[in-house]
C-alpha cells in the first residue's frame, strides 16, 4: 500500500494540502485524523470495487446481515491493522513528531448499537472480511447514536450524540442507489386474468439514500459493505415556493417527519417499547434494504428470481428486521406476479433469524391497528402468513384453541415478532448452549415441537482483532513470540500458550503486560475523573448496560459489605481492591438509573475515606463505550459477569476479558458456561443459583427475600444504609432499591447469591496473593479464549445456515 516510510510521508503532506489546506505546523489533531483517514478510505477503495464487481461476476450466494443496530466503534486502528499498515504509518508520524496514539483518539465512536447485539453485528462483519466471505451488513444511519452519558452529582445525564458533526471519512453517499419506502395509504385490489392483483394507493413516500462504509478483511483484499440508510423526503426543497408559505411550512414538517425516521438510534436495548416510530424504522431499513439487494440482482440478471435461494441468504439479527419476510412476499407476488407458494417456497429457504434474548419484556408485539395503518399491505400478508399457518396447525393439533392460540403470530390484537421470524425463516439460532437448550425446552418450546429442525445454536464470538490485537498489542506481540503468527489467523491457536502456564519467564511477560495496562488505564482514570488508584491492586471490572438481571446492584452490595468490614477493622488482611464500573440505563429506566447513584453515591464516600488506608475504590467511568472498553479491558484482572442464571443470552464481554487474561467471577449463565468448560472449574469463579434453580423459583413463586434479611447481618446492614442515609444522602433517595429487594421479593435473587458471590471473592483475593497461581490462570483463559473468536462463530454460521463459501478477491 505504502511502499516505504518516505513515500507514505510524501503522500500524506500532499492529502493534507489537498483536503485540508494546510501545512503540518498548521493542522490540528482532527486535520491529522482526517487526512490519515481519507488516505486509508481511498487506499483500499481499489479493492472494494474489484470485491463488489468480482462478486457480481462470479455470481456467488451472499449474506446480507440485516441489523438494526451496529456498533462499530472507532474503525481508523482496525482498518490499518487488517490492511497490515500501522508500522510503515508509525515510523513515517513519528519522523513527523505525530503521536499515532494520539490521532486515533480523534475518531468519533460509531456507536449505532445499544450493547451486546450490535456489538456482535459489527464483529461479525470484521470476521465475515476476514474469512473472505461474501457478505455485508445493512443497517441504518442514526443522525444521532446511542446518547452520550454525563454524571452530574452521581445522577446520569443523557445528551444527544451527534457523531456525524464532522463528516465520517469512511462513509460514501450512494444517492443513485436510492430507493423509496411508502408508508401509510390503502391497498386497492382488482383481479386480472383471474388473478388478484393488489395496488398500494395513496402512500407516503420516504426516499432511502445508501451509505456505504467499507468493511476490510484482515490481511486480505476483500473489501465487504456496511450499506446504512437514511430518511430523506422525497421531493426536493427546490420544488415548494418558499413564497407559498403555507405550503412551504407543510413541507417543513414533512420533511421534518420523514427526517426523523432516521434520527435517533432507540436507546433501549431490553426492553420493547411499542412506538409507531420505531416500527416505522423496522420498515425502512428492510424495504430499503430488500428492493436495493433485489435492483442489483435484477442488474446483474434479467431472469426471474426463483433462484434466489441460491444467490442470496437474508440474516435477521433479533426480531427487529424480521418484516423482511412479508416485504419479500410482496416484492415477489405484487412486483415480480409469483404466486403465493411460490414465493412463500423462496422466502422460507432465504431468511435465518437469530434471537439474542429470552426476557419476555424484549419480546416485540405491535398492535394491529398501528400495523395496519402504517403497513396496510404487509399487514395483509401477515395475516395471511398466520392464517395459513394456523391452520397447519389445526390439522395437527385439532381441537387445541389454546396450544393454536399460544402459536399464533397474530392474537390478542397484536402481532407477535418472534413468532413470524420462527415460521417465515429456515433457521432460528440462539447465541450460546444454554440460551438455545432454554429456547428449545422452554421458551420457545411450542415452537420446537412444531419445527425441531429449525433450531440449532451458534455461540457468540468477538474479534481477537479489535480485542487483543488492536487493544493489547505488547500482550499480542509476547503470544507471537511464543508460538509464532498462526494464532492471528487462526485463533484456536492461542491453545499453544498452553504449555506455558506455568513458565516462570512466559509469566513475568504477562504480569507486566498487565501492569503496564493497569498504569495506562491508571492514568485515564485520574485525567477523567480525578480519583487516583493503585495500579497494584486487583481491578475488578464491570462493564456493560445497567439492567436489574446483570446485577451490578449485587457488585455494589459487595462493595458496600467490604467498606463495612474495613470500617470496623481497618487493618484487615485484604488485597487492595478498585472496582471499576460502566454502564449506560436505558433513559427512561428509573430503577437502572437509582443503582448508577447508588455506585456513585458509595464511591464518593468509600474514595474519601482516610481510615480504610486507600485499600478500596470505586470507579465509575462516565460515557462508556466501544473505544473506552478497549482501555479497560486489557487492565483488568477481575471479570464480573454476574447476572441472574437463565436471563443473559451469551455476553461477549466475558469473551473480550477472559482473552486478554482476566479471570471471570460469574454465574453458570450464557457463555460462561461454556467458558466453564473451556478453562475447567480451577480457573473460573463460579456463584450462585443455576439457570434452572432459578427457572424452578420462578415457576413457584420466587423466594422470600425477607428471610434472608433476618437471618444475615450483613446484607441487613447493608439494606438499611440504603434508608438510614448513612451515604449522605436523603433518606428516601434509594427507598427503591430497598423495596424492589425487599417488598418485591428480589426478583433477580441478589441476596440470595450474595453468600456464595462474597465468598468466591474471597477466594479470588487469596489465589490473587500467590501470583504464580494466578498468571496460571491467566495464561490459561487466554489460551482457551480461541474458541470465542468470531471467525470461528461465522465460519459455523456459514455452512451450517448460510451455505457460503470463502471466495478469494484477486
Ligand atoms: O447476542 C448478543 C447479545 C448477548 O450477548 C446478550 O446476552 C443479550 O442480552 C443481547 N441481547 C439483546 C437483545 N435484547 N435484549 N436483552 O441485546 O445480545
Amino acid at each position: 500500500m505504502f511502499a516505504d516510510k518516505q513515500t507514505f510521508i510524501k503522500e500524506f503532506l500532499e492529502t493534507l494540502a489537498n483536503i485540508r489546506s494546510k501545512t503540518l505546523d498548521e493542522a490540528s489533531p482532527l486535520d491529522l485524523y482526517n487526512t490519515l483517514g481519507t488516505m486509508v478510505r481511498n487506499h483500499l477503495s481499489k479493492n472494494w470495487i474489484s470485491t463488489n464487481k468480482q462478486y457480481q461476476m462470479s455470481g456467488q450466494k451472499q449474506v446480507y446481515y440485516f441489523s438494526m443496530e451496529f456498533l462499530m466503534g472507532r474503525l481508523l486502528h482496525s482498518n490499518m491493522l487488517n490492511l497490515t499498515i500501522e508500522n510503515v504509518v508509525k515510523e513515517g508520524f513519528e519522523e513527523l513528531g505525530i503521536n499515532l496514539a494520539t490521532i486515533f483518539e480523534e475518531e468519533h465512536d460509531a456507536g449505532l448499537g445499544n450493547g451486546g447485539l450490535g456489538r456482535l453485528a459489527a464483529c461479525f462483519l470484521d470476521s465475515i472480511a476476514s474469512l473472505q466471505l461474501p457478505g455485508h451488513g445493512c443497517g441504518i444511519r442514526y443522525k444521532y447514536g446511542l446518547f452520550e452519558q454525563k454524571v452530574i452529582d452521581g445522577y446520569q445525564v443523557e445528551l444527544p450524540d451527534y457523531w456525524l458533526k464532522e463528516d465520517y471519512v469512511w462513509e460514501v453517499r450512494r444517492s443513485d442507489r436510492s430507493v423509496t419506502v411508502c408508508f401509510g395509504g390503502h391497498v386497492e385490489s382488482e383481479e386480472i386474468n383471474g388473478k388478484l392483483a393488489f395496488q398500494h394507493k395513496n402512500y407516503e413516500a420516504v426516499l432511502a439514500v445508501p451509505y456505504d462504509v467499507p468493511v476490510v478483511g484482515f490481511e486480505n483484499k476483500t473489501v465487504n459493505t456496511l450499506r446504512l440508510w437514511s430518511a430523506e423526503p422525497s421531493i426536493n426543497e427546490h420544488e415548494i415556493q418558499t413564497s407559498d408559505r403555507e405550503n412551504y411550512y407543510k413541507f417543513l414538517n414533512y420533511k421534518r417527519s420523514i427526517e426523523s425516521i432516521s434520527e435517533f438510534l432507540y436507546p433501549d436495548d431490553s426492553h420493547y417499547e411499542g412506538k409507531k416510530l420505531r416500527l416505522k424504522q423496522q420498515y425502512f431499513l428492510v424495504s430499503a434494504g430488500l428492493q436495493s439487494i433485489i435492483n442489483s440482482l435484477r442488474r446483474k440478471s434479467k431472469h426471474s428470481l426463483l433462484d434466489l435461494p441460491d444467490k442470496v441468504v437474508f440474516h435477521i439479527n433479533d426480531t427487529h428486521p424480521v418484516l423482511i419476510i412479508p416485504e419479500l412476499m410482496r416484492i415477489l407476488m405484487d412486483e415480480e406476479g409469483l404466486s403465493w407458494d411460490e414465493a412463500w417456497d423462496i422466502t422460507t429457504k432465504t431468511c435465518a433469524y437469530t434471537n439474542h434474548t429470552t426476557l419476555v419484556e424484549a419480546l416485540e408485539k405491535w398492535p394491529i391497528n398501528l400495523f395496519r395503518e402504517l403497513l396496510p399491505r404487509i399487514y395483509m400478508i401477515v395475516e395471511e402468513i398466520n392464517e395459513r399457518f394456523c391452520r397447519q396447525l389445526w390439522e395437527r393439533y385439532p381441537g387445541e384453541f389454546d396450544r393454536i392460540s399460544n402459536l399464533a403470530i397474530i392474537a390478542h390484537d397484536q402481532v407477535r415478532m418472534a413468532h413470524l421470524a420462527i415460521v417465515g425463516s429456515f433457521s432460528v439460532n440462539g447465541v450460546a448452549k444454554l440460551h438455545t437448550e432454554i429456547l428449545k425446552h422452554r421458551e420457545m418450546n411450542n415452537f420446537f415441537t412444531v419445527y425441531p429442525e429449525k433450531f440449532n445454536n451458534k455461540t457468540n464470538g468477538i474479534t481477537h482483532r479489535r480485542w487483543l490485537m488492536n487493544a493489547n498489542p505488547k500482550l499480542a506481540e509476547h503470544i507471537t513470540e511464543s508460538i509464532g503468527q498462526r494464532w492471528l489467523k487462526q485463533p484456536r491457536d492461542l491453545i499453544g500458550i498452553l504449555k506455558y502456564a506455568n513458565d516462570a519467564s512466559f509469566q513475568e511477560k504477562v504480569s507486566q503486560v498487565k501492569l503496564e495496562n493497569k498504569i495506562h488505564l491508571a492514568k485515564y482514570i485520574k485525567d477523567k475523573t480525578g480519583i487516583v488508584i493503585d495500579e497494584h491492586s486487583i481491578f475488578d471490572v464491570q462493564v456493560k448496560r445497567l439492567h436489574a438481571y446483570k446485577r451490578q446492584l449485587l457488585n455494589v452490595f459487595h462493595i458496600m459489605e467490604l467498606y463495612n468490614l474495613l470500617r470496623e477493622n481497618p487493618n484487615i488482611d485484604m488485597v487492595p481492591r478498585t472496582f471499576i464500573f460502566g454502564a449506560k440505563a436505558a433513559p427512561s429506566y428509573f430503577f437502572a438509573k437509582k443503582i448508577i447513584k447508588l455506585i456513585n453515591t458509595v464511591a464518593n464516600v468509600v474514595n474519601n475515606d482516610p481510615n480504610i488506608k486507600g485499600k478500596l475504590k470505586v470507579v465509575f467511568l462516565e460515557n462508556y463505550s466501544v473505544s473506552m472498553a478497549e482501555k479497560i479491558i486489557p487492565a483488568a484482572d477481575v471479570s464480573e459477569q454476574i447476572s441472574t442464571a437463565s436471563k443473559e443470552a451469551s455476553g461477549t464481554g466475558n469473551m473480550k476479558f477472559m482473552m486478554n487474561g482476566a479471570l471471570t467471577i460469574g454465574t453458570l449463565d450464557g457463555a460462561n458456561v461454556e467458558i466453564h468448560d473451556m478453562v475447567g472449574k480451577d480457573n473460573i469463579y463460579i456463584f450462585g443459583l443455576t439457570s434452572d434453580q432459578v427457572l424452578n423459583y420462578y415457576s413457584h413463586g420466587g423466594y422470600v427475600a425477607r428471610d434472608i434479611y433476618n437471618s444475615d447481618i450483613r446484607l441487613r446492614t447493608v439494606l438499611d444504609q440504603l434508608l438510614d442515609g448513612f451515604f449522605g444522602e436523603e433518606k428516601v433517595e434509594f427507598k427503591d432499591i430497598y423495596y424492589q429487594i425487599l417488598s418485591n421479593n428480589d426478583e433477580y435473587f441478589v441476596l440470595k447469591d450474595f453468600d456464595s458471590y462474597v465468598e468466591e471473592h474471597q477466594k479470588v483475593d487469596l489465589t490473587y496473593r500467590d501470583q504464580k497461581e494466578w498468571l496460571k490462570k491467566s495464561i490459561i483463559n487466554i489460551a482457551h479464549s480461541g474458541k470465542f473468536s468470531s471467525d470461528r462463530t461465522i465460519s459455523e454460521y456459514a455452512t451450517e445456515i448460510w451455505g457460503i463459501r470463502p471466495y478469494k478477491i484477486e
